[in-house]
């Protein structure tokens, strides 16, 4: 029997059992049923998660590129791929079909060869939502070149350090970007970062705004006349299945970001698994992912799971808000769009803008509603089911993370029955656990804890790129032989998972991971700037708002201090990028800290959220006397 497509209910639960009571066979079957292999694996699955280790389909070789291009040519040549919908409405859109991918792709892999770069050599991407973004992706996945993609909108010192964690040899960029009414000019971005990446030897730049630039002779090469001259045949690297595929950068609550390395065989099972499943994906689907593939859900549902499925994957330039609120709707008219995944964060913003926008255009097509990134509310929730679903399309609440590739709870859509704020039931082969505060579990129904998953699946990131000690210590020490997220989650009276949000100095803010030492770091960088902390604050749009308590160095400072504020966003825009700004700084003379010297940020996120009726146990903090007179002055 094939389990590679579950319908309903029972065959859930029958499928689900099997996946945790036989996980090899059953990953086996699914590898070996849906995929191309060069070879196939001496063993399916090994690992300690107290070393860690963690190894899929060992001994397996493969192209993930064959997989997601050139096994779909026999069926699927003239098939669309990506479907490109670029940011201004009145321009073409691009329908880029399975035939051009591979010749695109095969094209840049060779621009790539010719440049010196060779298998394991990692790349550094930083572009906008164009399909060179998405084929650039599959050109380093091509000959086993590591892609390292940089969100377009992180700051030039946010990508120096990247480029330099993970040694990048090239950078590939565009002269600029689109974004709703603005341009942005990437290339003078990357100039600014590569002043200090020694190891940056090649700079490939794609046009796009057709701006006016400057390239450096001998660095930058404009993409364009090498891929004319490159040939469309270009035989796929062989990759052994645990090669590294990609490295991705996330924030971590200390320290400078993670650089999450995936690998490849499980990484492309579990991803083209899930995405035929939590989608419900059918041959001739139109399916839109409106995340940036700098994002490791555009890594995961934009590029590789639906390619893997001989998909079509809309990328959109653009944002929700241009030319107007309407921008997603048109969109899902135009193209018939019938699975719409997006983010809460995008979900509120539009809501706020009343539902006339809405009524104006024909969303029929939708079958399927997804929300990522963070907790949904009650609010958005209704809203998104009622007046985008019409009550009809089921909402998947798709719980899971950069380090876990792949969606991890979630309902099915016509088979699991939804519930609002609710991710649901463990998606297959996934054995979720609470822990107590002891390290515990809590087993049971109707119970709290901290998240963690027990067993690996095929998708797990295996390492942090150079530091696999903080691996281990982040992810595998809080919690013997277990998987921690950083996430709380209860479990309601069905087994239901509710995830409440994050339990360490991580804060969402529009979807985007933020840590709170990283922004800190960048403040104390102001010359006025003694010392700082940052919480988060609930935030109508973004979920959550950044607020900053501030020491300055000369407590009788007497510049104005809007203008320090501007400042300090400032230094956090070139740090980080935007968007790390903070709402609300507030200056004060002082930090609520322990005898130990660590600040109390329960006490700060309390009088940031207003909630200043209990703060709790402060006995042991050294200056009391502090916390009233940051309460006075809150914002
Ligand atoms: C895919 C992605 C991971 C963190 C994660 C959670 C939060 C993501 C949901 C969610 C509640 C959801 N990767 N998160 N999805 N919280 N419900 N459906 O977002 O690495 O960027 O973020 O995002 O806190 O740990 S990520």
């Amino acid at each position: 029997m094939s389990n590679y497509h579950i319908k309903h209910l029972e065959e859930y639960f029958q499928v689900y059992r099997k996946s945790i009571r036989e996980p090899e066979n059953f990953w086996e079957e699914v590898a070996e049923e849906h995929f191309l292999w060069r070879k196939k694996w001496d063993s399916v699955l090994d690992w300690d998660f107290a070393k860690p280790e963690v190894t899929w389909f060992k001994g397996a070789k493969l192209n993930i590129t064959e997989n997601c291009i050139d096994r779909h040519l026999a069926t699927r040549a003239n098939k669309t791929a990506i479907l490109f919908e670029p940011n201004n409405p009145n321009e073409p859109s691009e329908k880029i079909t399975y035939e051009q991918l591979y010749k695109r792709v095969n094209k840049f892999a060779n621009v790539l060869k010719k440049q010196g770069i060779k298998k394991g050599d990692r790349v550094c991407i930083y572009l906008p939502m164009i399909p060179e973004l998405a084929i650039s992706v599959l050109a380093c996945a091509r000959i086993g070149a590591i892609h390292s993609v940089v969100f377009a909108g992180f700051s030039a010192t946010a990508l120096t350090t990247r480029i330099n964690d993970c040694d990048c040899q090239m950078v590939i960029t565009s002269d600029g970007s689109y974004r709703g009414a603005k341009t942005i000019d990437l290339k003078s971005i990357v100039d600014e970062a590569l002043k200090s990446c020694p190891g940056v030897k090649t700079v490939l730049v794609a046009k796009r705004i057709h701006s006016k630039i400057t390239m450096k002779t001998g660095r930058d090469y404009w993409l364009q006349p090498l891929l004319d001259e490159a040939s469309s045949d270009c035989n796929a690297e062989i990759m052994d299945a645990e090669d590294p595929l990609f490295i991705l950068y996330t924030s971590g609550s200390t320290g400078k970001p993670k650089g999450m390395v995936h690998t490849t065989a499980g990484y492309m099972v579990y991803t083209a698994y899930t995405f035929k499943n939590v989608f419900q994906y059918k041959e001739s689907d139109v399916y839109w992912c409106t995340a940036d593939v700098g994002w490791i859900t555009g890594h995961s549902y934009i590029i590789y799971g639906p390619l893997a499925n001989g998909a079509t994957t809309l990328m959109f330039e653009g944002v929700p808000s241009y030319p107007d609120f309407g921008r997603f709707w048109e969109i899902v008219q135009k193209h018939k769009v019938t699975q719409f995944y997006t983010a809460p964060t995008a979900i509120r913003a539009l809501a706020k803008e009343g539902v006339e926008l809405i009524e104006k255009h024909d969303l029929s097509s939708l079958k399927v509603l997804g929300s990522v990134g963070e907790p949904i509310n009650e609010e958005a929730w209704h809203w998104y089911n009622d007046n985008v679903g019409k009550k009809k399309s089921p909402i998947v609440d798709t719980w899971w993370q950069t380090e876990t590739g792949g969606i991890m709870i979630t309902p099915i859509p016509f088979v699991t029955p939804t519930k609002p704020t609710y991710a649901t039931l463990p998606f297959i082969g996934i054995q979720p656990a609470l822990m107590d505060e002891n390290g515990q579990e809590i087993k049971g129904n109707q119970v709290e804890g901290r998240l963690c998953i027990k067993f690996p699946w095929p998708s797990i990131a295996r390492t942090i790129w150079g530091n696999h000690e903080r691996y281990r210590e982040t992810y595998f020490s809080a919690y013997k032989n277990n998987y921690f997220t950083g996430d709380g989650a209860l479990r309601d009276e069905v087994g239901y998972y509710r995830i409440t949000g994050r339990v360490d100095d991580v804060i969402i803010v529009s979807g985007h991971n933020l840590g709170t030492a990283p922004i800190e770091d960048a403040i104390n960088e102001h010359p006025a700037v003694a010392e700082s902390a940052i919480v988060g604050f609930p935030h109508d749009i973004k979920g959550n708002a950044l607020y900053g308590y501030v020491i300055l160095k000369d407590v009788g400072e007497t510049r104005n201090h809007d203008n320090l504020r501007k400042e300090i966003n400032q230094i956090i825009t070139e740090h980080i990028g935007p968007i790390a700004k903070l709402d609300k700084i507030q200056f004060t003379s002082g930090l609520p800290k322990t005898r130990s010297g660590k600040i109390m940020r329960r006490i700060l996120r309390k009088i940031a959220c207003k909630e200043t009726a209990n703060l709790g146990d402060t006995s042991t903090l050294l200056n009391p006397e502090v916390v009233n007179e940051i309460i006075e002055n809150a914002l």
